[in-house]
């Protein structure tokens, strides 16, 4: 297939105002005719053939003006209905298709999740419904009517507003019909039907409007959805307070469905969600999954005004939408949790997963200018760091001109499909700021390094500040520019104390913010009157999505850790000593965690001051992060070896402090999901875990009595981590027991899952391939592949990247099953092993002949294809 440019964008030629969608829901032969309104658009060639996407469509039948056309008049393809010729003043279409919703195991388009019916349509799925022009730039007004058996589907939704419903005389059937007043892109059509329970609430709006709210469950899970209610109110809220964004339809429906490719969709009036990101109740959902669904309900809401009322002009548009919800969501959490612990977490998952993107062979803009499957592209870069491109912005123009800008921007582009330039035009009308180039960030792929180095002079008591920046070169851009990067910055003296910056080589604004702007290649900035030998804090709040080099010194970690106000950095302190001690190790055979230990055992004296703080200083670097940190050459035997060195040191060396938080942090009373509560919870599970690095019989016997006593999922899931690692009886016993107590709730058994896949033994990979037998798990539910495959191809580096290329076969064999039946989970699958050319020499080969046997196959889809040849480069 030929690659799509945002240089070839050019608008549509047709526009169509209004789509009346009828449906008759039959789970093989799902009968749709859509009546659209079309004219020609303006903007377009005057003199086009109107050309209708389509995606393995059975056509039926089309009428014209309500004349039936001839099999001469139109060409009709599986994926393209063409008419030559038609009016030139506005006319309909009428277009029948069937579609088999049974069949449809892509789960985009019309398909089924247990007994339901249900669409995902973004990207190009509404293609897959009916001819259409599937682009998000064409925006129209839809009235659905669905009509299904009753007893099959009692419920009957979609977009907008319900307008009538009854029965369908002289039949068991029943109708709905919805309209939606707000135009929109067909990616944002939506329908469900089937027989779900339901938790209903209200929520009265700024301007006290009421709006019915409902959330859509399998029967018997209506409490489960107790917490994604409340979370959906308060983003309401919040919405309208932080952004004066108020709700614009009478109902907000959401459904949760167990067949899902993503997080959720923002349909407008109608969000569809993966299960996962609805469900919780104390007893099966972590303080991890709480926060996830309040994060992704969010998320979703606030897609109405970022993403729905404004939509995006192109697909390479995205990050529009989603660096902004993003955004918004983070921005969110950090209000109702803690907001150190928020920027804490985001950090860590940017460092996860987009750092390692931006660095290989997938690496692309966050406003890409090419690509052959957009699927492939709903990526770490466009989400989160298009998020940290809207935090610099706002970083450096300040919160007021922000949020004029966002004022301007719900203003000028209400109702319409915007650009990356239409968004940013709105911020520099509001800031009188040229953001020329800002917009950099945009464009260019890679992440920025920053190259610091001081020089204090005791004489002059001057600290002269060199910062310089670099981009890598990544596919397709070899040659980089400098681009604007926000370094938030203070220093600290000798006793601690924040000292004043005085300098002539930076603006006053600058100083008196302690905000540096590196928009050149190299800046020397000269701090006067500075007493002593500073600690530079740098980057503070994690102010631009950059690598700093090189981290500083021991000394200076151990004293930003005690000193530095900015809570952000004083955990990277954390992190910047654990690494240290794990990469002097690798180099040196001896490990030397001395500082670091002293430094945690500070922190632990004052653990109650800010439990989840400390519980993020204690979890040391992940392998992943080590491989990212090491950069070539990775060997994960080695890093694990090192890793595990440290935390074995950590536990021995605190074993009293850890064993005294471990039993003072126990639960007390009842569960409840805050942040206070889950801070605890977190502090008290991460010292279980390193406490048992250090004295394995001590942390068997604490993880056994958790895992038993324990009245909630956090605990109990985080007794079994531990349990998992130690080995031995106790923990095949302990999986045992877990499974038997919830055999059959397919979430919890995905955690379950999920660690065992990720047991750092060699018998793991033979323990992953039994447990694809196993009868809870299937091969066609997204959330089961990821739970298990996912869990070992990305959290078990030493299984998965074994020396006997086991674990690489185990997820090609996977990858190449799930293909034929579901290309999106198939790409991202593959994508696993985005980082394959920073390993060592025999992992590379062996990955690279996988690659090449991948791309070998014949009938691959073009998603993973399309994965597969940008990995291989
Ligand atoms: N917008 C959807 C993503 C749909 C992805 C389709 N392949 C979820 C979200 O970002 O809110
Ligand atoms: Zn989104």
């Amino acid at each position: 297939t030929a690659a799509i440019r945002l240089a070839d964008y050019r608008p549509a030629d047709f526009a169509i105002d209004s789509v009346e969608l009828d449906f008759a829901l039959n789970p093989t032969k799902t009968r749709v005719s859509a009546r659209l309104a079309l004219r020609r658009n303006p903007a377009g060639d005057s003199s086009a053939p109107l050309v209708l996407d389509g995606d393995e469509l059975m056509l039926l039948g089309v009428k014209l003006d309500g004349r039936t056309l001839g099999p001469g008049k139109y060409e009709a393809t599986q994926d393209r209905l063409t008419l030559a010729e038609v009016p030139d003043a506005p006319f309909t279409l009428e277009i029948d298709t069937e579609l088999n919703p049974s069949g449809n195991t892509q789960l985009s388009g019309l398909y089924r999740s247990g007994s339901a019916y249900c669409t995902q349509c973004e990207a190009e799925g509404f293609r897959r419904i009916t001819y259409f022009l599937d682009r998000p730039d064409v925006l129209s007004v839809y009235t659905t009517r669905i009509e299904a058996e009753k007893s099959e589907a009692p419920i009957l939704l979609s977009n907008g507003n319900p307008i009538e419903h009854g029965d369908v005389a002289g039949s068991n059937r029943h109708y709905a019909l919805w309209r939606d007043p707000f135009p929109k892109p067909s990616y944002l059509f939506a329908l469900v039907g089937g027989d779900l329970g339901v938790v209903r609430d209200e929520f009265t709006t700024m301007s006290g409007r009421v709006v019915d709210l409902a959330i859509y469950v399998e029967h018997g899970k209506e409490s489960r959805a107790a917490y994604a209610m409340d979370a959906l109110k308060r983003s309401m809220r919040w919405d309208e307070e932080k952004f004066g964004r108020e709700y614009d339809l009478d109902v907000f429906n959401i459904v949760a469905v167990s067949d899902f490719n993503m997080g959720a969709m923002e349909n407008k009036g109608l969000n569809i969600f993966n299960d996962k990101y609805v469900l919780a109740s104390p007893d099966t959902a972590t303080d991890g999954d709480y926060a996830g669904i309040e994060g992704v309900i969010a998320h979703e809401y606030f897609h109405n005004w970022t993403g729905n009322r404004i939509t995006c002009r192109d697909w390479f548009q995205l990050c529009l939408k989603e660096g902004l919800t993003v955004f918004r969501d983070q921005e969110f959490s950090a209000d109702m949790r803690s907001r150190a612990v928020e920027r804490i977490g985001d950090v860590r998952g940017l460092r996860l997963a987009q750092f390692p993107e931006d660095a290989g062979p997938l690496a692309h803009p966050v406003r890409p200018d090419v690509y052959q499957e957009i699927n492939n592209f709903y990526t770490a870069t466009v989400y989160e760091k298009g998020a940290e491109i809207i935090r610099m912005l706002r970083t450096l123009i300040g919160e007021d001109d922000f949020r004029r800008g966002m004022d301007l921007y719900f203003e000028r582009f209400d109702g319409t499909a915007a650009t990356v330039e239409d968004f940013l035009s709105c911020f520099a009308a509001a800031s009188g700021r040229d953001l020329t180039h800002f917009a950099l960030w945009y464009s260019q792929a890679g992440t920025p390094v920053v190259t610091t180095s001081g020089d204090y002079d005791p004489a002059a008591r001057t600290f002269a500040l060199k910062l310089s920046q670099q981009t890598p070169p990544t596919p397709g851009q070899s040659d980089k520019k400098p681009v604007v990067i926000p370094l938030a910055l203070a220093l600290f003296g000798e006793n601690g104390q924040k000292l004043d910056l005085v300098s002539e080589d930076a603006t006053p604004t600058e100083l008196a913010r302690g905000l540096i702007e590196l928009d050149r290649a190299e800046r020397v900035i000269r701090f006067r009157e500075i007493p002593s030998r500073p600690v530079v804090s740098l980057l503070r709040g994690f102010s631009a999505p950059v690598r700093l080099e090189p981290a500083p010194a021991s000394e200076d970690l151990e004293r930003l850790l005690a000193c530095d106000d900015d809570p952000f950095n004083r955990w990277q302190a954390s992190q910047s000593l654990a690494l240290r001690a794990i990469f002097g190790r690798l180099e040196t055979g001896a490990l030397d965690a001395r500082g670091l230990s002293e430094a945690l055992r500070l922190l632990l004296a004052k653990a109650e001051d800010d439990p989840a703080l400390v519980a993020q200083a204690l979890s040391l670097p992940s392998d992943i992060d080590l491989a990212r940190e090491k950069g070539n050459d990775v060997d994960p035997d080695q890093l694990f070896d090192a890793r595990m060195a440290l935390r074995a040191e950590i536990g021995r060396s605190l074993g009293s402090e850890l064993d005294a938080i471990h039993a003072r942090f126990s639960a007390a009373g009842a569960f409840t999901p805050d942040a206070a509560s889950a801070g605890r919870r977190a502090l008290r599970n991460v010292t279980l875990d390193v406490l048992a690095a250090g004295d394995a019989e001590k942390g068997r016997s604490l993880a056994t009595a958790q895992f038993e006593t324990a009245g909630n999922m956090t605990d109990k899931l985080a007794a079994l981590a531990t349990l998992a690692l130690l080995g031995g009886h106790a923990r095949e016993e302990a999986f045992a027991r877990f499974y038997a107590q919830y055999a059959g709730d397919a979430l919890v058994i995905d955690k379950w899952f999920s660690l065992q896949a990720m047991i750092p033994e060699q018998a793991t990979t033979q323990r992953v391939l039994g447990l694809m037998t196993h009868r809870e798990f299937s091969m066609s539910n997204p959330n089961r592949v990821r739970a298990l495959i996912g869990a070992f191809a990305n959290g078990n580096l030493t299984r998965f990247h074994a020396l006997d290329g086991s674990g690489y076969d185990l997820l090609t064999a996977v990858v190449l099953e799930v293909d034929p039946k579901n290309p999106q989970v198939s790409a991202r699958l593959l994508s696993a092993l985005r980082s394959w050319r920073t390993m060592e020499s025999r992992r590379r080969g062996l990955i690279e002949a996988r690659l090449k046997h991948i791309v070998a196959q014949e009938n691959l889809s073009a998603d993973l294809r399309d994965i597969a040849t940008r990995a291989l480069g």
